[in-house]
């Protein structure tokens, strides 16, 4: 085999789509202690009691805050834990998930 077959001199870098951030979305709703809302948020999102409550005020007077952005797995997962934690204690507390603009 002497053929020779040339390699190409430049490196194809096939161009990567940076990942989308998800937005994690608490839902307000008529049954959810307040102060639980504010122990979720503290507890899943590592946020203060500061942030926590008013990310919990702003879903209570507008019916959806915004509580934090994440790569897709990790914000499912966070949004999973959260309403979980309300399903465990007895209340409807309802978090989602939505891409980025
Ligand atoms: N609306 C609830 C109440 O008055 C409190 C609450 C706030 C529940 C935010 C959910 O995402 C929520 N007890």
């Amino acid at each position: 085999m002497t053929d020779s077959v040339s390699k190409p001199k430049t490196k194809v870098r096939p161009k990567l789509e940076r990942p989308k951030l998800y937005k994690v979305i608490l839902l307000n709703d008529d049954y959810t202690p307040r102060e639980f809302v504010v122990q979720v948020l503290k507890a899943e999102f590592r946020i203060n009691e500061d942030q926590a409550h008013r990310v919990m005020i702003t879903a209570h007077r507008r019916g959806v805050c915004v509580v934090a952005v994440y790569a897709r797995d990790i914000a499912e997962t966070k949004a999973t834990r959260a309403t979980d934690a309300g399903k465990a204690a007895g209340y409807p507390l309802m978090f989602t998930t939505e891409p980025e603009e």
